[in-house]
C-alpha cells in the first residue's frame, strides 16, 4: 500500500528535513545532557521530539488482551509477523518500523521489528500487551508510547464492545486529548445486520456515558489477512474486512501536508524552547561563576604580589652584597696603591735591602704578619668582605617565612571561597586545599659552599701573591738602586781620576745617577698600578659569579614558592578555570544548536503548504 496521492517530491523534501531534524536533535540531546540542572522533564521533551523525528507517524494499538491487536498489524502488513493467539504471549511493547529485511532487536521493554512493508515507510505501528498495563502510570513505557502516539486505535472484540475497561480506556484516551479510533474487530463472527447494530451501540453508549462519539471501524483482521495473502490482493474481501477504511484513513492522514509539517515543526519548536531554557541556565551559571572567577583572579594577583615581594627582597640582598663587595674591593685596591706608593720607594728600598740580607724573612717570622696583611687590615678589607655572609644567611629564612605566611593566608582565603560555592560547583573541586606537607629550603643552602669558596678566594686574594710580588719588587728595586749607585761611583771615579773634574762632567754624572735612582723608584707605583688593575678585575669576576649564583638560587626558591602557592590553591582555581571553559563551550554549542534548528525551521517553512496542496489535487 503506497501513498500515491502524496507528491513524492514534496515527501522527499519532508523526508530530508526529517533526517536533518533527527540528526540535529540527537546532537542537541548530547549537548543538553551536559547542562547542569536542566530538569529531567525538559530532557524528556527533547527525547520525545527526537522520537517523533525518527517516526514519521505513530499509530499505537491498545485494547484488551485477545482483541486482535497483533492480528490487525499482521493484516495491515500482509504477513504473520506478530505472534497471535488466545493465550497471552507477550508482555512487552513491539514497535514496527520500516527496514529492508525483517529484523528484530530489543532494548529494555521495547522490541523493535523492522519490516520491508512500504506502509511502514511513512508509519510506525506500536503493539501493546493489554489494556491493564496501558493506563497504569507506573508503566512508564506504555505511557510514553501513548503520549507519543499520533493516533491511538482502541481495539475491541465485536462480542465484547464497551466493557467497563473499554469504556474507561476510551475515557482516559479522551482525557489524554489523543486522536483515537475505536476498532471493533472480529466482526466476522457477527451476522452482517448485527454489525451496524454494534456500531450504533458503541456510538450511543459513548455519547451517553462519556459525552462524545468516537470514530468507529468495524473490521475483521482474519478476513483482511486472508485477502492480503491472495496475489493479487483480493480487493473485494479486503473491502469487506473493513480494512479499506483503515487504509483510507492512513492515506488521508499521511497525505495531509499541513499535518506532516506540523509533525516536523513541533519537535523543532520543543527543541528550541528547551535549548533556550538550557542557554538561560548556562548563562546564569556563568554569571554565578563570575564572582568565583574574581576570587580566582584575586588569588592569582596575591600570588603575583608575593612573587614580587620576594623578588624585591632578593634584589635588596643582591644590591647589599654587591655594595659590600665593591666597597671591599675598593679598599683592597687602595691598600695596593698604598703598598706601592712612590713616596714609599725609599722606605721600601730599605725594606728591600732587608729582604736581600734575609732580615725581612726574620722580621716576618717574629712579627707573625706580613706587611701586606697589615696594610689590608688597615684598610679593613677582610672586615668588609665579612659583612657579606650574614646578608646571604638572612635571605633564605626571609624568603621562606614569607612563603609560608603567604601560603597560609592563601589557603585560608581559598578555603573560605570554597565554602561559598554552591553544591554543584563544590562537587567539582577535586583535591584538598591545604598547606604543603613539606617545604624544601635547600636552594640557597645548595650553593652556599660555592659562594663561600668565592668569597674566601676574594678575601685571601693576593695576600700571598702580593707579598711575593712586593718582595720581588723590592729586591728588584734595591738591586737596581745599588747598580745605579755603583754605576755612578764607577763613572765618577773614572771621570775624576787624575784630572780636575770640570763642572759639566760632574753635573752630567750626577744627573745620570739621579735619573737612574728616581726611575727605579718610579718602578714601584707602576708595578702597583698593574697589580691593582689585576686585583680589581679578579674581584669583579668573583663578585659577578657570586651574584649570579645567588640570584639563580634565589630565583629557584621564588619559583618554588610560587609553585607551592599555586598547588595549594589549585583545586579551586582549576575548578573555576575548567568550569569557565565548560560553560563557555556549552554556551557556544547551544547557540550553534539554536542556529541550526532555526535553519531547519526556515527550510520547513519554505515548503509551502498551498503549493503542496496544489500538487496533491
Ligand atoms: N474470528 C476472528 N478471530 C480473530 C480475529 N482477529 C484475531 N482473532 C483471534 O483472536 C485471538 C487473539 O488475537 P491476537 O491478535 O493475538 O490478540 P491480541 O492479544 O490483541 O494481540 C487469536 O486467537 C486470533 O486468532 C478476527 O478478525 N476474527
Ligand atoms: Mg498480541
Amino acid at each position: 500500500m503506497e501513498s500515491e496521492q502524496i507528491p513524492s517530491k514534496l515527501l522527499s523534501h519532508f523526508e530530508t528535513i526529517r533526517r536533518q531534524e533527527h540528526e540535529q536533535i540527537s546532537e542537541l540531546l548530547d549537548v543538553l545532557g551536559r547542562v547542569d540542572g536542566l530538569p529531567d522533564s525538559q530532557m524528556e521533551q527533547v527525547r520525545d521530539a527526537l522520537f517523533h523525528t525518527n517516526h514519521p507517524y505513530l499509530m499505537v494499538l491498545v485494547g484488551p488482551f485477545g482483541s486482535g491487536k497483533s492480528s490487525v498489524i499482521n493484516a495491515l502488513l500482509g504477513e504473520e509477523i506478530m505472534e497471535v493467539g488466545p493465550i497471552p504471549t507477550t508482555d512487552r511493547i513491539v514497535i514496527l518500523r520500516h527496514g529492508d529485511d525483517v529484523q528484530r532487536s530489543r532494548t529494555g521493554d521495547v522490541e523493535t521489528v523492522f519490516h520491508p512493508s512500504p506502509l511502514l515507510r511513512n508509519l510506525s505501528l506500536v503493539d501493546t500487551p493489554g489494556l491493564e498495563s496501558v493506563f497504569k502510570v507506573h508503566d512508564e513505557m506504555t505511557h510514553r508510547f501513548l503520549h507519543r502516539a499520533d493516533v491511538v486505535l482502541l481495539v475491541m472484540i465485536a462480542t465484547q464492545v464497551l466493557t467497563a475497561s473499554n469504556l474507561e480506556a476510551l475515557q482516559q484516551l479522551k482525557n489524554y486529548g489523543k486522536r483515537m479510533v475505536v476498532v471493533v474487530n472480529q466482526v466476522d463472527v457477527l451476522e452482517p445486520e448485527e454489525r451496524e447494530q454494534v456500531r450504533e451501540f458503541v456510538l450511543e453508549q459513548a455519547r451517553l456515558q462519556l459525552g462524545f462519539e468516537p470514530q468507529v471501524w468495524l473490521v475483521s483482521a482474519r478476513q483482511a489477512l486472508a485477502a492480503q495473502q491472495e496475489t493479487p490482493r483480493d480487493e473485494i474481501a479486503w473491502d469487506l474486512s473493513g480494512f479499506a477504511d483503515i487504509e483510507e484513513y492512513i492515506k488521508e492522514t499521511l497525505g495531509d501536508v499541513e499535518r506532516v509539517r506540523q509533525k516536523l515543526e513541533t519537535p523543532l519548536q520543543i527543541s528550541q524552547n528547551v535549548t533556550k531554557t538550557a542557554l538561560g541556565l548556562v548563562k546564569e551559571q556563568q554569571a554565578a561563576l563570575d564572582a568565583h572567577r574574581k576570587t580566582a583572579e584575586n588569588i592569582a594577583v596575591q600570588i603575583e604580589q608575593g612573587r614580587r615581594a620576594q623578588q624585591k627582597t632578593v634584589d635588596e640582598t643582591l644590591a647589599a652584597v654587591e655594595a659590600a663587595w665593591n666597597e671591599a674591593s675598593a679598599r683592597g685596591a687602595e691598600a695596593i696603591s698604598d703598598l706601592f706608593q712612590f713616596s714609599r720607594g725609599l722606605r721600601l728600598f730599605f725594606g728591600g735591602l732587608g729582604e736581600i740580607i734575609g732580615l725581612g724573612g726574620l722580621m716576618r717570622r717574629f712579627g707573625g704578619r706580613t706587611r701586606v696583611e697589615s696594610v689590608l687590615d688597615e684598610h679593613r678589607v677582610k672586615e668588609t668582605f665579612e659583612r657579606i655572609p650574614p646578608l646571604v644567611d638572612k635571605l633564605g629564612p626571609r624568603l621562606e617565612s614569607r612563603d609560608l605566611q603567604d601560603i597560609d593566608d592563601l589557603v585560608d582565603y581559598t578555603r573560605a571561597a570554597v565554602k561559598e560555592l554552591p553544591p554543584n560547583l563544590a562537587n567539582k573541586v577535586i583535591g584538598r586545599i591545604q598547606t604543603p606537607l613539606r617545604y624544601e629550603a635547600r636552594f640557597i643552602r645548595d650553593v652556599r659552599g660555592r659562594l663561600d669558596d668565592l668569597l674566601r678566594d676574594s678575601e685571601r686574594f693576593e695576600v700571598g701573591r702580593l707579598d711575593r710580588t712586593l718582595r720581588n719588587t723590592l729586591v728588584l728595586l734595591t738591586l737596581w738602586e745599588i747598580l745605579a749607585l755603583a754605576l755612578m761611583v764607577v763613572v765618577g771615579v773614572t771621570a775624576f781620576s787624575g784630572a780636575t773634574p770640570d763642572a759639566a762632567s760632574l753635573l752630567l754624572v750626577f744627573a745620570l745617577g739621579l735619573i737612574l735612582v728616581v726611575g727605579g723608584l718610579a718602578l714601584v707605583p707602576i708595578r702597583g698600578w698593574f697589580l691593582r688593575r689585576a686585583y680589581l678585575r679578579r674581584q669583579h669576576a668573583n663578585r659577578d659569579e657570586y651574584l649570579r649564583l645567588l640570584r639563580e638560587a634565589a630565583h629557584e626558591l621564588i619559583a618554588y614558592g610560587v609553585q607551592l602557592r599555586q598547588d595549594a590553591t589549585a583545586p579551586f582555581t582549576r575548578m573555576v578555570e575548567s568550569q569557565s571553559e565548560v560553560l563557555e563551550t556549552l554556551r557556544d554549542e547551544l547557540q550553534a544548536q539554536q542556529h541550526a534548528l532555526t535553519r531547519i525551521q526556515g527550510g520547513l517553512a519554505a515548503l509551502e503548504p498551498d503549493e503542496a496542496r496544489r500538487h496533491i489535487e
